[in-house]
Parts: structure tokens; C-alpha cells; sequence
């Protein structure tokens, strides 16, 4: 069968870990959230084939200059940079760290760039404290315009707490590996593709 590589990255605090844990266990951890979610592994089903995908979660850890960390990014089929809309510098810090970091150890993967916590759009306290420190959210256009200058190929924004658009995502990332396994196919035996 089938295995893609997909790996979710982005500074600490983000909410990689809680994505991934929500995605998987189909609620929002309300207690222990560890600081990676161990690689887990999920079967799909597309037009009557199947195929898995291993889901990877690196962050700015503690082990994160190690020599070992350049093999979280290379040969993904998927890296999915996240960052949160409440958090500016994780948003900054893509185009001046995470992208170079990419480009050395990860080019040729395709990219997603995800803002979470969307449900911060609705929490006036939130938005009140920003003000005060004279920041605010990321808007939805902020974050296409990144994803457009990254060459992202999707710009998604979810809410791991309410699960908003969390199954969205992963069903495109199955769609997009399932495209790509049947482009290289079709490539091998000749075709011509449209
Ligand atoms: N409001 C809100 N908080 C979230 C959401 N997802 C994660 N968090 C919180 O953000 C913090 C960091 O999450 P974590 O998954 O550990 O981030 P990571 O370092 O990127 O893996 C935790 O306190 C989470 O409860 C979300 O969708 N909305
Ligand atoms: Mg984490």
C-alpha cells in the first residue's frame, strides 16, 4: 500500500500537537497536552483505493538544533506550517525562519500554511488584551497573501477547540497525496497528463 509523509511544524505553542490530537481522538485534549504528538498513521479510502499517511509533528523544541532534526523535513510528500492568528511572531517568523529551513531541508515537498485558533475571532477579551499591547489577530487576508508568497498550495485556518475546519484539512491533504500518487503513476506508464 500506498504511505505518504506529512509533517506539521511551526513555532511552539501554536497548536500543532492539539491538531493533531483533535484530528485523531475526534475531541479538543482539555488536560495533558505532551509536547509532540507521537507519529500516528491513518488509512484513507479515495475511489476505491487505499493508501496511508504518517503524520509527523515538529516544532521549535528543546532537540530542535540537533543534527537529527533536517530528518523530520526531508522527503515529505506534505509539510504543513502552522501558525496562530494571535501570535504574531509565529506568523513572522515563517517567511524569516521556517521557510530558509525548508528550503534546505524539505524543497521539494508541497506546502500548507494553516492559522489556528480561529475561534479567537470571537473572544473579545482576547482581542482586548492585544489592543492593549498594540497587536492584533491575523486576518484571513494576511494569512492568503503569506501563503501566496510561500507557495503554499492551501491556506486553511481551523479551531482545534470548537473543531472547526479540522477534518477539512485532512481530507485535502488525502486528496492532494492521492493526486500526486496517481500523477506519478500515470507519468511512469506514459500518459500524457492534462
Ligand atoms: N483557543 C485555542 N487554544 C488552542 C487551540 N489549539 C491549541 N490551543 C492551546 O494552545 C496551547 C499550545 O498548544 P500545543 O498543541 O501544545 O502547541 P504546539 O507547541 O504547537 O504543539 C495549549 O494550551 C492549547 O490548549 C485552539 O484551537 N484554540
Ligand atoms: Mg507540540
Amino acid at each position: 500500500m500506498e504511505t505518504y509523509q506529512v509533517l506539521f511544524t511551526g513555532e511552539n505553542g501554536v497548536g500543532k500537537t492539539t491538531l493533531l490530537m483533535t484530528y485523531e481522538q475526534k475531541k479538543f485534549p482539555e488536560e495533558y497536552i505532551p509536547s509532540v504528538f507521537d507519529n500516528f498513521l491513518k488509512q484513507f479510502q479515495i475511489k476505491n483505493q487505499n493508501f496511508q499517511i504518517i503524520f509527523w509533528d515538529k516544532g521549535m523544541d528543546e532537540e530542535f538544533h540537533d543534527k537529527l532534526t533536517p530528518l523530520f523535513f526531508v522527503e515529505k510528500d506534505i509539510i504543513v506550517i502552522c501558525f496562530a492568528i494571535d501570535y504574531y511572531y509565529s506568523f513572522e517568523n515563517i517567511e524569516s525562519f521556517w521557510i530558509p529551513y525548508i528550503e534546505k531541508h524539505g524543497p521539494n515537498s508541497k506546502r500548507i500554511l494553516i492559522g489556528t485558533k480561529m475561534d479567537l475571532r470571537n473572544n473579545e477579551k482576547k482581542i482586548k488584551k492585544l489592543k492593549k499591547r498594540n497587536e492584533k489577530l491575523i486576518t484571513k487576508e494576511e494569512g492568503i497573501e503569506l501563503a501566496n508568497k510561500i507557495k503554499a498550495i492551501k491556506y486553511f485556518e481551523c479551531s482545534s477547540l470548537n473543531q472547526k475546519g479540522i477534518e477539512t484539512i485532512f481530507n485535502e491533504i488525502a486528496l492532494i497525496c492521492f493526486g500526486k500518487d496517481r500523477k506519478e503513476k500515470e507519468k511512469k506508464k506514459g500518459c500524457i497528463l492534462n
